[in-house]
């Protein structure tokens, strides 16, 4: 079959009509991959998988947001449409709007956005803006900008965003056959925990699984808000992708744990960097270093005995971690984090040395 992409895909669910121009780049029906070293350190009773987001359009979940982002602006004739990011809004961003012959700007905070995705904004024709303060500076005055001019704002706080991205978990749910047991993500702007959520409540709702799964999410120590029950000011951490201070879904994303039973809870960078390199080595997926912290958090939740806490009452518990972004998008992290490659001259004898032979 030739995937269409989501909003073809799964059109009955969302708030498209013959009216609307769909943009799209086949974003959606990103594989789901069984771990196969992870898995063994849970036991035989659980089922890891990976929903491997990275392989998105321009590398990120945000495309299925932004099909229906920049479709929607289409429909209304919108001439530009704006965005504050971290990174990876502003590459969607960017991207649909130069399919759709549109315009795009970007605000983003200067010096910490990964190279790969600020490229990828600026190959693809945005203006874009580097502001000197954080991703929640940015995002305040991209909201004033869309109240006092005619562009459109795709951050997710438009609703748009949140319906192309909950087809995520549709795809999780039709791979499956059945819901997860428990769905493991990254936390950043709380955008797409919501979308999630919003999918499985619609999915169960039209009968098509038969139960929920705990939603459970994690920031960077250094950028936790939900979890310290206060703005960060000052977010830190290497996962520059969620170095975010005051979520916009904020309330939703507290809603999605606690409707579904699920936690919300946080990561050190080192454990996030733990758990970088072990996708990479032990499963042979790269991914950027914000959704390693659904891997991190899965570690961490099988030390404090989270899962043997539960009432598990299936013979077998699946387990989803969504890897949100691909790794190339920050290649320099690896000659900082991992290490880099070793110099040596062109010599036969110590090359082979070196090899260990
Ligand atoms: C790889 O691009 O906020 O909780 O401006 O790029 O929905 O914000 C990115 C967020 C996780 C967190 N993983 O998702 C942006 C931006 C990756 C991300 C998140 C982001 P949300």
């Amino acid at each position: 079959m030739d995937w269409p992409g989501v909003i073809e895909y799964y059109r009955e669910f969302l708030p498209v009509s013959s009216r609307t121009p769909i943009i799209t780049l086949k974003e959606g029906n990103t594989p789901l991959i069984p771990s196969r070293y992870l898995g063994n350190l849970l036991g035989k009773r659980f089922q890891v998988y990976f929903k491997y987001e990275g392989l998105n359009p321009t590398g990120s979940f945000k495309d299925r947001g932004m099909t229906m982002a920049v479709s929607k602006a289409c429909e209304e004739k919108a001439e530009a449409i704006i965005c504050a990011s971290t990174g990876n809004t502003s590459a969607s961003a960017a991207c649909y709007a130069a399919r759709a012959g549109i315009k795009c700007f970007v605000l983003v905070p200067r010096g910490y956005i990964a190279l790969g995705k600020l490229s990828q904004a600026l190959v693809h024709g945005a203006k874009v803006l580097e502001i000197e303060g954080n991703f929640d500076v940015c995002l305040e005055m991209v909201r004033e900008i869309t109240q006092k001019y005619p562009i459109t704002l795709v951050n997710s706080l438009n609703p748009y965003r949140i319906e192309g991205q909950k087809t995520a978990s549709f795809e999780i749910c039709d791979t499956l056959g059945e819901a997860p047991d428990f769905q493991i993500m990254p936390v950043g702007n709380a955008g797409n925990i919501t979308a999630y959520w919003k999918g499985y409540k619609e999915y169960y709702a039209n009968r098509k699984i038969k139960s929920l799964p705990r939603m459970v999410g994690f920031q960077a120590e250094g950028a936790a808000p939900i979890v310290k029950k206060k703005i960060i000011a000052h977010p830190r951490t290497i996962a520059t992708a969620i170095r975010i201070g005051n979520p916009a879904s904020w309330k939703k994303a507290e809603q999605a744990r606690d409707e579904s039973g699920g936690v919300i809870d946080m990561v050190s960078d080192r454990q996030i960097i733990y758990a970088y390199k072990l996708l990479a080595q032990h499963e042979g997926i790269f991914v950027e270093p914000a959704s390693a912290a659904s891997v991190a958090g899965l570690l961490k939740l099988v030390k404090m005995g989270y899962f043997k806490t539960r009432k598990l009452n299936k013979p077998i518990t699946k387990i989803v971690c969504i890897l949100t972004g691909q790794g190339l998008k920050d290649p320099a992290l690896v000659m900082k984090a991992i290490s880099k490659p070793k110099r040596i001259s062109a010599n036969f004898r110590k090359i082979v040395n070196e090899l260990g032979y």
